[in-house]
């Protein structure tokens, strides 16, 4: 009761930006492309304003810290991306299974977010150089100042070199071998052209959102060599738009 109670209050119909679903994201963040992904390939329009990575404004009236946060249209907001995607297809199309009812889908979901997303941090941040590449998109954000522009693309260069080191240590091979390695893996879970079989569902979405993340910074030439998973990820990108 005390759940149910505190699900329903999570409504914010202020935060909805011209009444459509909104996407509180960054633009680089892999868990937000999964969200994207999967609107577009539903064609449903949205909203997304870019959250700045420090002082996170853009967030305060919720209670989360990271992004993506989801407010529906109705203003039902929500976070973490694997139920966003699970909450955006029951509400168009109910295509594939909840959470709890497919245990390779779920197996798959939580591999994007455990092993795919640690390791795409792994290879994209494990120089300075790369970091400050990765962070380059910051300032071309319109709606953060000189200031935001600039202190987040010298933290977060450096932060983020931080952090992918300590995502590395979770691996026994060096970044690169170790991505090799999950694609290897990855392309296990594929049933024919998808997760899903002859049409993609939430291990999909999950896994394609964290890979295209990637698209042009350090690393994404392992995909793009990668035979299986490339023709996949060809087949999702044409699918999702994204
Ligand atoms: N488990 C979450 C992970 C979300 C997450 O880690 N987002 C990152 C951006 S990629 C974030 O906002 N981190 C907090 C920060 O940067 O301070 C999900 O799947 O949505």
């Amino acid at each position: 009761m005390a759940i149910a109670m505190e699900k329903q209050q999570r409504v914010f119909p202020e935060q909805v930006i011209e009444g459509k679903p909104t996407l509180y994201s960054f633009q680089s963040c892999p868990f937000c492309f999964k969200v994207r992904a999967l609107l577009g390939s539903r064609g449903i329009p949205f909203s997304e304003v870019e959250v700045e990575p420090m002082k996170k404004a853009q967030l305060e009236w919720s209670e989360w810290d990271a992004v993506p946060v989801f407010v529906d249209s109705n203003g039902k907001a929500m976070n973490e991306s694997n139920d966003i995607l699970h909450y955006i297809d029951g509400k168009h199309g109910n295509l594939w299974a909840r959470a709890g009812e497919d245990a390779e889908q779920d197996r798959w979901m939580e591999f994007s977010n455990k092993v795919l997303g640690k390791s795409i941090v792994a290879v994209i941040y494990q120089s300075f150089r790369s970091s400050f590449g990765a962070m380059e998109y910051v300032s071309k954000v319109d709606n953060f100042t000189a200031k935001e522009k600039f202190v987040n693309k010298w933290m977060g260069a450096m932060v983020m070199k931080f952090v992918g080191r300590s995502r590395a240590k979770m691996f026994d091979e060096p970044p690169r071998e170790n991505m090799k390695t999950q694609l290897d893996l990855m392309s296990t879970g594929f049933n024919g052209d998808f997760f899903g079989g002859d049409s993609p569902n939430g291990a999909d979405f999950a896994n394609y959102g964290i890979l295209r993340s990637m698209q042009g910074l350090n690393g994404f030439d392992i995909v793009e060599s990668h035979e299986t998973v490339w023709a996949w990820y060809n087949r999702l990108q044409m699918f999702s738009g994204v």
